[in-house]
């Protein structure tokens, strides 16, 4: 079997992204444990539910370091305490610098609400509405140095229905999120994606016959 793989999850707020990742690993049993839920901000809600799992918690506060390369340093050293063979970002808020991207090169996933290339960055629901859009969701890819254009590994799609409000579409893609983001996690902890060229060989992007 397998040697178990240790997920390090970063945070900054509500976290059911992160809950999502903890229920399946118990659930369908990964050969991976939840090492550590790291988190940039100490009133993070989610810090609540890892702690109450059984799982190890840190806060670096941003706030604290006075550039992001200090910042990113200090998260660094907490996260390689718990030797992360991956680490997921989970509602992270916090813009991570080059040198930090390289250190976790493809071995890092973000999970973003909306259907990248489309709405790369914040506030992705109203730029959705207000594009009018019929379609929006999320998407999971590795995370490199450019914002939000990593090599994509799985999107979900949901329809942008009348009436439709950032809090009432958000709530739709977040639903698919928590189904989205443990299918993709799994994949990569069961050895199932690669990454050639930018492109991601998986489950849901098989390599070309010919
Ligand atoms: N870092 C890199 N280098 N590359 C990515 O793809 C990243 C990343 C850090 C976070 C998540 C991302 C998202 O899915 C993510 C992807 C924060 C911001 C942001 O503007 C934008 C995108 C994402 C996360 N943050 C502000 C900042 O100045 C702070 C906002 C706040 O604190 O509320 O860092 O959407
Ligand atoms: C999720 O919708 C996630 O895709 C998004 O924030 C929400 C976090 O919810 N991520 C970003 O916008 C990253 N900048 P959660 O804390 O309940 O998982």
């Amino acid at each position: 079997m397998a040697a178990m793989k240790n997920i390090v999850i970063l945070i900054s707020g509500r976290g059911s992204n992160m809950e999502a990742v903890v229920r399946a690993a118990q659930a369908e049993q990964w050969p991976a444990r939840i090492a550590a839920v790291i988190s940039n901000r100490a009133d993070a809600k989610g810090l609540e539910f890892a702690a109450a799992h059984g799982i190890a918690t840190a806060v670096v506060p941003n706030k604290d370091y006075a550039s992001r390369e200090a910042f990113d340093a200090a998260l660094a050293e907490a996260i390689d305490a718990f030797a992360p063979d991956l680490v997921v970002l989970a509602g992270f808020m916090r813009i991570l610098t080059p040198g930090f991207v390289e250190r976790y090169a493809g071995r890092m996933l973000n999970i973003h609400p909306s259907l990248l290339p489309h709405f790369p960055g914040l506030h992705t629901h109203e730029a959705a509405l207000a594009a009018g859009h019929a379609q929006h969701g999320a998407t999971v890819h590795f995370v490199t140095a450019e914002l939000d254009h990593g090599p994509m590994v799985d999107q979900v799609a949901v329809p942008v229905l009348p009436g439709d409000t950032a809090q009432t579409l958000s709530a739709r893609v977040l639903e698919q999120e928590h189904v989205l983001y443990p299918r993709a996690i799994r994949w990569f902890i069961e050895d199932k994606l690669q990454v050639e060229d930018g492109q991601v060989y998986g489950p849901h992007h098989p390599r070309p016959t010919h």
